[in-house]
């Protein structure tokens, strides 16, 4: 009961904008110490966000000389759930885990706090309804990601004075990324009578997907004049697409993306992608460090939101050197 409360007053303060703290009861605790075995759970390695944030990951854990038990469950939601259990049978100190899809991983953070593992969700979310933070894990690391789609369809309302023939390619369907760009995007161009979202299809974060869906929705809807993909690498595959049809992009059709990789930053200098929502891969400083807050016994706020940067044909080339 108590708990709930503190919980209802802690969703009231967040809806206010303020920052909110763990709510320490039902977490387990991290013992201070001179070294960790430490568990990344990954997603997939099919994209250099992911390469990055890894890389990331190790390096810190090197630099700190804690042990780090890495997974790549390739894709599988099934697998990074397996990932998990195998991490809690090897007795891992905390566990990092970058959830592929909101509703099947909240179940894996609940069993690792049942184990007595603390969780620290990096870069994707759980499913709010089915795991709570400050109460089923410490917090969550990663980027605003309604922002970020609200980001797009703010600089697009404005590029297009309200008029455009949209093509969205969304992420991995039913994870926090592809969900809440999807929600911040529409949320942005509604109330625009000229802007329409002409068709809106999956491509899974990936380049190859993104490329053959884009082939597809292409000779369906001709008239489009804008692709909204919810990550560069799918951004790139549109692109090529949209080459091999005879298209001109980023001058008769727009490109816009999140993620920000050297690869799109250079693209927008080569006036292809038009605007770009920076979203930083690079973790692990961060997750150390709160890691051990969390040991310390400091105040942990429920949520640690990444600042995100944007790449626009004024300032891509004075920045590309600072791109992931
Ligand atoms: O945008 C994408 C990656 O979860 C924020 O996942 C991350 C997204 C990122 O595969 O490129």
């Amino acid at each position: 009961m108590k708990q709930k409360r503190a919980l209802t007053i802690a969703l009231a303060t967040a809806a206010a904008g303020l920052t909110v703290f763990a709510v320490a009861q039902g977490l387990p605790k991290l013992a201070q110490k001179a070294t960790y075995k430490v568990g990344f759970a990954q997603t997939e390695s099919n994209n250099p966000w992911r390469l990055a944030q890894t890389k990331s990951m190790q390096d810190e854990a090197k630099r700190l000389g804690y042990q780090l038990v890495y997974t790549d469950a390739a894709g599988s939601a099934a697998k990074q759930v397996s990932d998990v259990d195998s991490m809690i049978a090897q007795k891992v100190d905390m566990i990092f885990l970058a959830p592929r899809e909101e509703k099947p991983l909240a179940a894996a953070v609940k069993k690792a706090r049942a184990a007595g593992i603390p969780v620290i969700l990096l870069d994707r979310n759980v499913d709010q309804k089915l795991a709570k933070a400050g109460t089923d894990y410490v917090t969550f690391i990663g980027s605003d990601f309604v922002k970020e789609g609200q980001r797009v369809g703010q600089w697009l309302v404005k590029a297009t004075k309200g008029k455009a023939n949209i093509i969205q390619l969304e992420g991995t369907t039913g994870s926090s990324p592809a969900n809440d760009r999807r929600t911040g995007f529409e949320s942005a161009i509604k109330g625009q009578p000229g802007m329409k979202i002409i068709a809106s299809q999956t491509g899974d974060f990936a380049r190859d997907k993104g490329r053959q869906v884009m082939e597809t929705l292409l000779q369906a809807h001709p008239e489009v004049n804008v692709v909204y993909a919810h990550n560069d690498e799918m951004a790139i595959g549109a692109i090529a697409a949209l080459e091999a049809a005879g298209r001109k992009p980023g001058k008769d059709v727009m490109v816009l993306s999140i993620d920000g990789g050297r690869e799109a930053v250079q693209l927008v200098i080569d006036g292809k992608i038009n605007y770009v929502v920076e979203c930083n891969p690079k973790f692990g400083p961060k997750a150390f460090e709160t890691l051990k807050n969390y040991a310390a016994g400091k105040a942990v706020p429920v949520k640690i939101i990444n600042p995100d940067r944007e790449y626009t044909a004024q300032n891509a080339k004075a920045l590309l050197a600072t791109a992931y």
